[in-house]
């Protein structure tokens, strides 16, 4: 049961405390979201934090993000999760998860299995931040320059650019109304999108390229070692399953990181028809439909051949 925007407003009013969470290795759409939701929190005199699991180098270009925490022992009365419904995804901050008084999700993807908290989730939206954008629309909130930046950055990020299969018409109706208060596109395409790289960007690049192999003419894999992120650290972008994808003829698209020594994470995309979530959710992963994520540990071989098996059979 999805929970009215005006209902979640009302219940974050009641509230003394509120704790803000988003899923690991937060990006565009999680920092924007956590801020976004943050600044309307504060603007009531609620005391809010936002916890996130890393800081990555992008949010030093994030008005106020510096105040992002990334442990808290405080105690709140709300926790709101933003940009995703899964526990998992919070990472080693499921503890607090585990002793939130009261949840409520804010989100855009899919659900698996059944949510028992209050939520709205709409899986059509683009970003999160587009489903704040609604939260704020719904409340009669006013909108300044802070804020539609916080929503642009979720989606332009998620939409990379407003260029994947994600960029609807909605997309570009939010974007235009948050251009109003001010935001640069460009600015934030160039901050965002197409930040400046180093010398190890080119060098794991590089290594995702050359191995690079095609499956049955229509499935691309490649993967990075901890080795390779060993010696040349960088965050490995989003952008390195599209190498793959843009091939022709090339329908999924898949990136297996080895994050630390045996854990890795696993990036699907799919092109034109193949819902890449049902192949994710066969092994715990989740995500959109031509967008998804798969984590595991240890049996790198058995389960790359295992995911590759299951997106043969289905494509
Ligand atoms: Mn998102």
């Amino acid at each position: 049961m999805q929970t009215g925007l005006k209902e979640i407003y009302k219940k974050i009013k009641e509230a003394e405390s509120v704790l803000l969470l988003a899923h690991l290795n937060p990006d565009g759409d999680a920092i924007g979201s956590i801020m976004a939701m943050k600044t309307i929190i504060e603007r009531l005199n609620i005391s809010v934090d936002g916890v996130i699991t890393d800081k990555y180098d992008f949010i030093s270009k994030v008005p106020e993000a510096d105040k992002l925490l990334t442990e808290t022992n405080k105690k709140y009365d709300l926790t709101i999760i933003v940009d995703t419904n899964n526990k998992n995804r919070l990472g080693h901050l499921d503890y607090l998860y585990d002793q939130s008084k009261e949840i409520i999700i804010l989100d855009h993807h899919l659900v698996e299995g059944k949510i028992n908290h209050l939520n709205y989730i709409d899986s059509t939206a683009p970003s999160a931040t587009t489903v704040i954008y609604d939260f704020i629309k719904e409340n009669n909130i006013e909108l300044d320059y802070n804020l539609a930046f916080y929503l642009y950055l979720g989606l332009i990020t998620d939409t990379g650019g407003f260029a994947f299969s994600n960029t609807s018409a909605r997309a570009f109706n939010v974007a235009s109304d948050l251009l109003s208060y001010g935001v640069s596109h460009g600015q934030m395409y160039a901050d965002f999108i197409t930040p400046e790289y180093n010398l190890n960007y080119l060098y794991l690049k590089a290594k995702a390229i050359s191995n690079l192999e095609i499956i049955d003419e229509k499935v691309a894999v490649t993967h990075l070692t901890f080795q390779d992120i060993t010696n040349h650290p960088y965050d490995v972008p989003k952008e390195f399953v599209n190498l793959g994808r843009k091939l022709e003829n090339i329908e999924v698209s898949v990136i297996f990181v080895e994050e630390k020594p045996n854990t890795y994470k696993v990036s699907l995309r799919s092109k034109e028809y193949l819902d890449i979530a049902k192949v994710a959710e066969k092994f715990s992963g989740g995500g959109h439909k031509f967008a998804s994520g798969i984590r595991f540990k240890d049996n790198y071989d058995d389960m790359k051949s295992a995911i590759i098996k299951e997106i043969i059979a289905k494509i």
